[in-house]
C-alpha cells in the first residue's frame, strides 16, 4: 500500500493556539495556472510629501499639523474605532446581546520617510520602531486592558496611507483573537506544564524546515498550521509576556529579524509585500499570565506573483481554510532568497 507524503496527500493540520483545523492539499500544485501573472508598476514615492497627511509639517484632514518630526511619530486617529467615554450600555437579551465599549486609537508613523517601508529602513531605525511600540503598549496598558499594535500594509490589504506606518488601539475588552489564544494557552499549560510557544519556538528552530530566520533570540517560522500562503509566525526564544519586556539585546535583535523577514518578503515577488502584522501578548492587569508568550503574525495575501492573491472564498468561508503550497515550501522558497532588497541591487 502506498506510504503517506505530506507533500503528495491531502491531510489537515491542527493549530493549537486557535483550536482550528486547516486543509492542505499538496497536489493540487500541479494544476495549470492561467491567470494574471503581471509584474505591478514600480511604485516610487519621494522622501517627503507635500500631499501626504502624515510626512513632517503637512496637515492632515482634521486640520492638524503633524511637527517637524524625525524617527517614529505617534499621534491619536482623526477617526478612531473606538472612544474614551463610550456611555455605559448592554443587554443580555441570549439573542442579542452587547456591551459599550471604551478605548482609544492611534496612528505610528515608522519615520520621517514617506518613501521607505520597514525592510529599507536602516536596523537602528527599526529599533526605534521597536522602542515606540513597545512604549506606545507601557502606557496605554496603564489604562487599557488590551492594546493592539499592528501594521496594514498595502493597498490591497485596506491600507489607506501610502506613508508607511502602524496603528494602536487599546480597549477594556479583549479581542476574540487573543481570547481564544489566551484560552488556549491557559489550557496546554494546566494539560502539559509547558509553555506552548516557547516549547514552540525551540521545536520549529530544531527541526529547521519552516524557518525563514532567526537569531539568537528569535525564531521566524511559516508555522505547522499556516493558512495563508506565505504567513509567518515571529516568536522570541525566551519566556516574554509583552513588548516592554524586551530586553535591549531582544529589541536589536528583533529589529535584524524584522528587517530580514520583511526583506524577504520583498524579495519574493519583487514588490513592496502587503500584509496584515500585529503583535500578541499578554492582556494588561495582575492577573497570572505565565501560559502567555509575545509573538507577531504576519499574514500576507500573496500566493503567486506581485499581483495574484489568495481568496478565503468558497469552501474557506463556508467549511474550512485551505491551501495547497505546504508551509514546508513557503518557507523554502522564502529562505532561498537574496538577503539584499531588491531596490538595493540585491
Ligand atoms: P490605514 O492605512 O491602515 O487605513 O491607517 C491609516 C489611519 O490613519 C486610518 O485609521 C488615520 C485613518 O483614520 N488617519 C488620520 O487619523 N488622519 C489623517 O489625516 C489621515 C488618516
Ligand atoms: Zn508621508
Amino acid at each position: 500500500m502506498e506510504q503517506f507524503d505530506f507533500d503528495a496527500h491531502p491531510h489537515r493540520r491542527f493549530n493549537p493556539l486557535k483550536g482550528e483545523w486547516v486543509l492542505v492539499s499538496p497536489h493540487r500544485n500541479k494544476r495549470p495556472w492561467q491567470g494574471q501573472q503581471e509584474k505591478p508598476t514600480a511604485d516610487t514615492r519621494p522622501a517627503h510629501d507635500p500631499g501626504c497627511y502624515l510626512c513632517a509639517r503637512n496637515s492632515r484632514s482634521s486640520g492638524a499639523v503633524n511637527p517637524d518630526y524625525t524617527g517614529t511619530f505617534v499621534f491619536d486617529n482623526d477617526f478612531p474605532a473606538l472612544l474614551t467615554d463610550t456611555p455605559e450600555g448592554s443587554s443580555d437579551e441570549p439573542m442579542f446581546r452587547m456591551r459599550s465599549v471604551r478605548g482609544t486609537a492611534r496612528v505610528m508613523c515608522f519615520s520621517d520617510r514617506h518613501d521607505l517601508t520597514l525592510p529599507e529602513l536602516p536596523v537602528a531605525a527599526i529599533r526605534t520602531v521597536v522602542d515606540t511600540w513597545a512604549d506606545q503598549v507601557t502606557e496605554l496598558g496603564q489604562t487599557w486592558d488590551w492594546v493592539a499594535v499592528f501594521e496594514n500594509k498595502g493597498q490591497v490589504m485596506g491600507c489607506s496611507q501610502p506613508h508607511p506606518h502602524g496603528q494602536i488601539w487599546a480597549s477594556d475588552f479583549i479581542p476574540n483573537e487573543v481570547a481564544c489564544e489566551d484560552a488556549r494557552q491557559a489550557a496546554w499549560l494546566s494539560e502539559t506544564g509547558r509553555n506552548l510557544l516557547v516549547d514552540y519556538a525551540e521545536a520549529e528552530s530544531a527541526k529547521g524546515d519552516r524557518v525563514v530566520v532567526e537569531n539568537d533570540d528569535w525564531v521566524a517560522a511559516v508555522p505547522w498550521w499556516a493558512v495563508w500562503p506565505f504567513e509567518t509566525l515571529l516568536m522570541p526564544r525566551a519566556h516574554t509576556l509583552r513588548l516592554p519586556d524586551l530586553s535591549g539585546a531582544q529589541r536589536d535583535g528583533l529589529a535584524q529579524v524584522l528587517k530580514d523577514l520583511t526583506t524577504a518578503y520583498d524579495n519574493l515577488f519583487e514588490t513592496e509585500f502587503p500584509y496584515t502584522m500585529g503583535w500578541h501578548g499578554a492582556p494588561q492587569g495582575d492577573g497570572n499570565y505565565d501560559h502567555w508568550q509575545l509573538h507577531a503574525h504576519f499574514y500576507p495575501p500573496l500566493l503567486r506573483s506581485a499581483t495574484v492573491r489568495k481568496f478565503m472564498v468558497g469552501y474557506e468561508m463556508l467549511a474550512e481554510a485551505q491551501r495547497d503550497l505546504t508551509a514546508e515550501s513557503a518557507a523554502e522558497r522564502l529562505r532561498a532568497l537574496p538577503k539584499t532588497h531588491y531596490k538595493a541591487g540585491g
